[in-house]
């Protein structure tokens, strides 16, 4: 009986640890499975709406009611407005001053957020008249891209990583390194927060990242070639692909690029 009674209890741990060990495989091929199967997305145009083809789009958001408020780059030519989004006419323009290039712009509230580019200088306007309200320093290494999920800042500055910033403070609550499959992936610049997503354009890249605010880890990919190359063809001089904009209301998604003559709205079709 003594035998059966140890072959027993040995038999019960190894079946124990067997479980563990199937378990645990389990959960981590799930888990890698997960990042593994990043969606893939083409895009179809849905409409299409004249944009400034002066405006070196740095910054862009949905205003509600067929509006948009964007911020544009270049010394001497930064500006923060409003835009109708039917015709592409400027409604409200603040123009900047000439040491600062307008970068990444957010609304949280009633109150416009904007960084630069190479100054570690923000704005706040007022998001009704656009008048400046006051300046901010901030935890970024550089000013790039800004978005909001309505109670935080996200915002890049050109490398790999997300940050999460205090709207009060505009300094760094956190920093992911936004990776996929593993690699880091760099120039992350205008931001959008889409459906519990932060959507990164990848600067010189005809591509938009889906990324998880929980972990940087990027869940989808947005190749969106065909947009930059339909403008260059018709021989407009153009820069790059830059400024997405999210109604959530209507569920339209818009975006556009540096001096393009257009924005689009489009709609996202899974590849595969
Ligand atoms: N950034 O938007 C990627 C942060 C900066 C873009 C800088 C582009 C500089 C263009 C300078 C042209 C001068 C005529
Ligand atoms: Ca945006």
């Amino acid at each position: 009986p003594f035998r059966t009674r140890k072959t027993l209890i040995l038999v019960s741990v190894l079946s124990a640890v067997a479980v563990i060990v199937l378990s645990w495989n389990t959960w981590s091929s799930f888990r890698s499975d997960a990042v593994v199967s990043a969606q893939i997305y083409s895009i179809e145009v849905v409409n299409e709406f004249p944009h400034d083809p002066a405006a070196f789009t740095q910054g862009l958001l949905y205003g509600g009611n067929d509006t948009l408020l964007e911020s544009t780059g270049l010394n001497g030519h930064s500006s923060v407005r409003e835009v109708d989004l039917q015709t592409g006419k400027i409604k409200i323009l603040k123009n900047m001053e000439y040491e600062y290039f307008g970068e990444g712009l957010t609304l949280l509230g009633k109150r416009l957020y904007q960084v630069t580019w190479l100054r570690n200088t923000g704005f706040i306007y007022d998001r009704y008249n656009l008048t400046k309200l006051k300046s901010f320093t901030h935890g970024m290494k550089d000013g790039w891209g800004l978005a909001t999920d309505g109670k935080i800042l996200f915002g890049s500055d050109g490398s790999s990583s997300l940050y999460h910033l205090n709207p009060r403070t505009m300094k760094a609550m956190k920093e992911h390194v936004v990776k996929y499959k593993g690699h880091e992936v760099h120039n992350l610049n205008e931001l959008e927060y889409i459906n519990n997503e932060v959507w990164a354009n990848i600067w010189q890249s005809d591509c938009i990242a889906r990324i998880s605010p929980v972990d940087g880890s990027v869940i989808g990919w947005v190749l969106l070639p065909e947009l930059r190359a339909e403008l260059l063809s018709a021989g407009h001089k153009i820069d790059v692909l830059n400024g997405i904009a999210w109604d959530e209301d209507k569920k339209r998604l818009f975006v556009t690029g540096k001096l393009w003559p257009k924005l689009y709205e489009i709609k996202l079709q899974p590849l595969r």
